[in-house]
């Protein structure tokens, strides 16, 4: 009689000391398991950008081929006056983003080149505009691993990237 009204504190305590250990037990497990780390939030910056070159017929001759259709590739004409060509492209800046599946991505992308560039994530992001002088700003979480284009849909095919979504080991 006395023992079932005693002192539950004991029990209690055991309680706590078993809930250590689990926990214990699950941080070493989480640690040998795999190499990825515990789920986080990863911050990228990104520009829009078109780095451009050009010379003059005089030094190199302008080329005879046409890049591929879009208006990812810019390639103009010899100018009548002053011979100079030019080339250009439209490009994310880095071109790929990787993370582990379960991580909270942030995206702050400037633009820089291009008035607009309408744009999607695919699986992730289905519509987003970047515009000159601002930033945008997507935040999303990982969920899906594989590879996910971060695509400009005016300038194909060149502004084109990856979002590389690791799974977690
Ligand atoms: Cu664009």
């Amino acid at each position: 009689m006395h023992r079932m009204t005693g002192n539950p504190r004991p029990l209690r305590t055991a309680a706590l000391l078993l809930a250590f250990a689990a926990a214990a037990v699950g941080l070493a497990f989480a640690a040998t398991a795999g190499s990825a780390p515990p789920p986080t939030q990863r911050v990228f910056t990104m520009v829009a950008v078109e780095p451009k070159g050009g010379t003059t017929v005089d030094k190199e001759p302008f080329p005879g081929e046409p890049l591929p259709e879009g208006q990812g590739y810019v390639l103009k004409a010899p100018d009548p006056k002053t011979g100079r060509w030019e080339v250009s492209t439209y490009r994310w800046e880095p071109s790929q983003i990787v993370v582990y599946q379960g991580d909270t991505v942030v995206l702050e992308i400037l633009g820089v080149n291009g008035d607009v560039h309408p744009s999607t994530i695919e699986q992730y992001v289905p519509a987003f505009e970047v515009r000159r002088g601002r930033v945008t700003r997507l935040r999303f979480t990982a969920n899906t691993p594989g590879f996910f284009k971060i695509e400009c849909l005016t300038h194909r095919p060149s502004m084109v990237g990856y979002l590389v979504v690791l799974p977690r080991p």
